[in-house]
């Protein structure tokens, strides 16, 4: 049958089961809008094109599903850059469609013309521009079929508004071929028994499992493979929830603020088996130290990834979950229990804790969120103090349910991302803890959440300052607060160093206002005795809630290995 490029678009979008499209129109889109009028795909429209693109992601982390946005030519285009960068990053399956200037205008610097395919070469997987409408059917097929499968990521297709307009036969290519693409499934079956061997004779081992373990569901495998060889297991950022958290081989999260007993299994470990993660400089700290007396295994499907900055001495290219069903077949039932002894004597020394005196501090706020929702919410989170501390003391024991921007961390992220885990997941609890700072990047994604009944909740602990950043000066630049607080204004002395005092500003915004003024709901928390009460509330409505709490000023994230120090070379407080 024939239809137009627009209307080509909207079915393969269907046959590939996407059902919800996050997007902002323009002129160079609307045959696309008017293609979706009357279809069956859910469209949101959000309020920026970024916050399009980070719902996309949120429904994807959230989901394992592809997620989907739609921006339209030049500056809608610009605008998804951060929110593709942050899935690039993060390697999530995200297909961006946009709009371009006509075929015949392209390089004319027309009105609305970016290079979008040039400018986001850097951070998507793939890109693509479709001069004809002949290859449109088939590029989204491989656009999807390229950012779900091998190291998923995002994947840009770029469509010029004749392209969308012209008419052509539909003709759905059923099965997809691309040369130079062929991601490996299977490990190395000789490799795979090198690591079987090492685990075999490995006094300290320990399991280091980063975001690969949730997006190729490796969760039982790797329980598995830790329960039979008795070996310690830490997480990344990215990979929270994918172990349970009160499991008696969990070590918590590692590098710059991870657990003390997680940094020094790895510093002490005779054998680390890297899977599915990337040894990012927040997790190694000082690469010349890192785990100097330990064999390296590493398990990736993306071969440009082993030994980029730690050597392997086992690499392993394949799927996660395929190449850990075979380790598992090879390795013995073991017990190393006096490593997990000595592993037990750190935990006790040193747990991850803070001060639970009369002061409302951020830690206990996440803690009630623990509490009161047994760690079943999923949680998003914004960028900074709010991120690390909801790192140490969210705890769930589900994957998919902590979802973060690692690699880029991308403030701004945590609240679209929200809306997209919401929408994917209704039945759920969802909720985005906040900094103040974070939370005004995409504020405007109120109306979004609003208008589209997403009942989100937005915990914004809120010290005034932008918290990381401050910490940072604290520790390392004098304490000379330059550019974080977030009440500064004209009237303010110049080197004011002092966290609010009588004489400051009373705070912009007022968040509960904002809130209200959105038609969402706004609650404010001052003290300690009252959180659990406005959680409660926070959590009973079937609304979008902003939920502040005027936490300490100057509440500090600890553990903390400085960047570049070694990871045993930790502050777990100020002297
Ligand atoms: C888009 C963006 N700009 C700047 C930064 C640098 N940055 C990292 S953390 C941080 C402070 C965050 O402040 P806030 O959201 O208030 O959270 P807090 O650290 O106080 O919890 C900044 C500015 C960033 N990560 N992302």
């Amino acid at each position: 049958m024939q239809k137009t490029g627009a209307q080509i678009l909207i079915e393969c979008l269907l046959k590939e089961k996407a059902d919800v499209v996050f997007g902002y129109p323009g002129g160079q889109v609307i045959p696309i809008f008017d293609a979706i009028y009357g279809s069956p795909l859910h469209f949101i429209l959000s309020r920026h094109e970024q916050g399009a693109a980070h719902m996309a992601d949120g429904y994807a982390r959230s989901t394992g599903r592809v997620g989907v946005c739609l921006a339209t030519s030049g500056p809608g285009a610009t605008n998804l850059v951060t929110g593709l960068a942050t899935a690039f990053m993060d390697s999530i399956p995200v297909v961006a469609i946009t709009g371009q200037v006509p075929t015949h205008l392209i390089g004319n610097d027309a009105f609305q013309e970016a290079d979008i395919t040039g400018i986001t070469r850097p951070v998507t997987k793939h890109n693509f521009l479709v001069k004809d409408i002949k290859d449109l059917a088939r590029t989204i097929r491989e656009a999807f079929y390229i950012a779900s499968t091998g190291r998923q990521g995002p994947v840009l297709v770029d469509i010029p508004s004749d392209v969308q307009r012209a008419v052509t036969e539909f003709i759905w290519p059923e099965n997809i071929e691309i040369r130079s693409y062929k991601p490996v499934q299977h490990g190395h079956p000789g490799q795979i028994k090198k690591v079987a061997d090492a685990i075999n004779e490995s006094k300290q081992p320990v399991l280091y499992t980063g975001g690969g373990i949730i997006s190729s569901g490796a969760y039982k495998e790797v329980i598995e493979l830790a329960e039979k060889a008795d070996i310690p297991v830490t997480n990344t950022l990215l990979s929270l929830g994918s172990f349970p958290q009160d499991h008696r081989l969990f070590l918590g999260m590692l590098g710059m603020h991870g657990t003390c007993y997680a940094n020094n299994a790895v510093q002490n470990a005779d054998l680390i088996i890297a899977i599915g993660a990337r040894f990012d400089d927040r997790v190694t700290g000082k690469v010349d130290a890192f785990a100097k007396k330990a064999k390296i295994a590493h398990i990736d499907i993306d071969p440009t990834s082993i030994s980029k900055s730690i050597s392997a001495d086992i690499p392993v290219v394949g799927d996660a979950k395929t190449v850990l069903a075979e380790l598992i077949k090879n390795v013995k039932k073991n017990s190393h229990k006096e490593w997990l002894e000595a592993i037990g004597k750190w935990k006790k020394s040193n747990p991850l804790s803070y001060k639970n005196d009369e002061k409302l501090r951020p830690q206990y706020v996440i803690d009630c969120i623990t509490k009161l929702t047994k760690g079943e919410a999923i949680v998003t989170t914004e960028v900074g103090q709010n991120q690390m501390w909801a790192a140490q003391f969210y705890k769930t024991n589900r994957p998919r349910n902590f979802i973060s921007s690692g690699g880029l961390g991308t403030m701004g992220y945590g609240f679209p991302a929200a809306i997209g885990a919401k929408l994917a997941n209704p039945k759920k609890q969802v909720i985005d803890i906040a900094g103040d700072g974070s939370i005004q990047m995409n504020i405007q994604e109120l109306a979004t959440a609003v208008l589209n009944n997403i009942n989100v909740k937005v915990i914004i602990l809120n010290n005034h300052y932008l918290g990381m950043v401050r910490q940072w000066q604290e520790f390392f630049w004098g304490k000379r607060y330059s550019g974080v607080c977030l009440m500064k204004g004209s009237g303010c002395p110049d080197k004011c160093n002092k966290p609010q005092s009588k004489k400051c500003f009373t705070y912009v915004p007022d968040f509960v206002k904002i809130a209200e003024a959105y038609g969402a709901v706004g609650l404010r928390c001052k003290n300690k005795k009252d959180v659990i009460s406005t959680l409660r509330k926070t959590l009973s409505l079937n609304k979008t809630v902003f939920a502040e709490f005027i936490v300490e000023q100057e509440e500090n994230v600890f553990p903390m290995v400085p960047a570049g120090k070694p990871l045993d070379e930790v502050m777990t407080s100020l002297a």
